[in-house]
């Protein structure tokens, strides 16, 4: 059955509606004085995630207090690598540390039933959080791209060079390949899950999806995503799938034409006539305040939200940050541009 009232889903789907739906990636974290608070409660992130009473509250957080239009569900990226039984570690300074997949360390084993098992409280969160929020409220289920998870995988954690990862690919595409499979089958069967216990909408991260040149974005980032579209079109046909291919340049043109995505995330580079012109015409945008801005705050801050919903507002469209929110983000600017996208009456505004 059609869901009616939910602005995000409006957004994504029809559009042209002011004040545009906004959410905010990441917008749970330690940015919020309640969040870290929270966070006590358990000995490493991951169990935080594993924890449905934790991950729910986390999650309800930043909804409850800037009012905004989507729930995204509080997990990681990196809980597919776990649930492939793939060490993972969250070092807290130093962000992820995973055990390092080499060429000749052969795959994880997939086994779906076990991979469900474990990510079973992730689900339980999602059916929480879908009972808890108001009816207009979307939730949002997520998961990385199996580029940007393959990332992690290959080189034990966050990158400045992708070297070992891009040494694999370019080197050895037909076993890279198997790699992504693997990790394209873990993303289905993980979204599907989270659709299951009632997200409405679910976003694919591909944080990472600029830094490959374009025979290997076809291959490694525009491929798998189609894949996992299609087998979510088919099973969820009203579930919009939002791609975020971020730094992704020119290419987004390209992602938007062969993914089949419903919604698009723009990155802050993205120039908003292009994206307008050039993507929102086949497909719903989001975005893209530079995260940065939310530093700023004040005059600075407002007009250039302004000016993002004067060029997308009047087509399908999400208000977001073109990246995540940063730690250091005073909560008295997110009140701000929260208000200022509420204020937006007209696209003229
Ligand atoms: O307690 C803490 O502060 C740990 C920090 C933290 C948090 C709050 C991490 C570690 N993950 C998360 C939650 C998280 N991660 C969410 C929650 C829901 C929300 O948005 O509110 C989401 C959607 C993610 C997604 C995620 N994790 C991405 C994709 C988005 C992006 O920022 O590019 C990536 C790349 C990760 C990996 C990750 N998780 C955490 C860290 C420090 C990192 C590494 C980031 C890097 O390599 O730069």
């Amino acid at each position: 059955m059609r869901e009616i009232g939910k602005p995000l889903l409006d957004g994504i789907r029809t559009g042209g509606r002011l004040p545009p739906p906004i959410w905010l990636m990441r917008q749970a974290g330690r940015y919020l004085p309640e969040y870290r608070e929270l966070r006590k409660r358990a000995r490493d992130f991951l169990t935080f995630c594993y924890t449905p009473e934790l991950a729910v509250e986390a999650t309800l957080q930043p909804v409850r207090r800037f009012g905004l239009d989507a729930a995204i569900v509080f997990s990681d990226i990196l809980v597919v690598p776990d649930a492939l039984g793939w060490a993972v570690e969250f070092v807290s300074g130093e962000g992820p540390v995973v055990e390092r997949l080499e060429m000749t360390s052969g795959l994880p084993m997939f086994d779906s039933t076990d991979f469900r098992m474990h990510l079973e409280p992730v689900f339980e969160t999602v059916r929480q959080v879908r009972r808890a929020v108001a009816p207009r409220v979307t939730v949002i289920g997520f998961a990385g791209a199996p580029w940007t998870v393959a990332t992690y995988m290959i080189e034990g954690g966050s990158s400045r060079t992708f070297a070992s990862v891009k040494a694999w690919a370019f080197g050895e595409p037909e076993s890279f390949d198997k790699v992504i499979a693997l990790l394209t089958e873990a993303t289905v069967v993980h979204l599907m899950g989270q659709i299951e216990a009632g997200a409405e909408a679910v976003q694919l991260f591909d944080s990472w999806a600029g830094v490959i040149p374009e025979a290997e974005f076809r291959r490694w980032v525009i491929a798998p995503t189609r894949v996992v579209v299609e087998r979510i079109r088919q099973a969820y046909p009203e579930v919009p799938v939002i791609g975020f291919p971020r730094a992704a340049g020119v290419l987004y043109k390209a992602y938007v034409e062969e993914t089949g995505v419903d919604a698009v995330g723009l990155d802050s580079s993205i120039p908003s006539d292009w994206a307008a012109r050039d993507l929102q015409t086949r497909v719903a945008v989001q975005g893209n305040l530079d995260p940065c801005l939310l530093l700023v705050g004040g005059e600075v801050m407002r007009r250039a939200a302004m000016a993002i919903i004067r060029t997308l507002g009047s087509g399908r469209f999400v208000f977001n940050l073109g990246h995540g929110i940063l730690p250091e983000t005073p909560l008295a600017n997110v009140v701000e541009l929260v208000d200022t996208v509420h204020a937006a009456m007209s696209a003229e505004g």
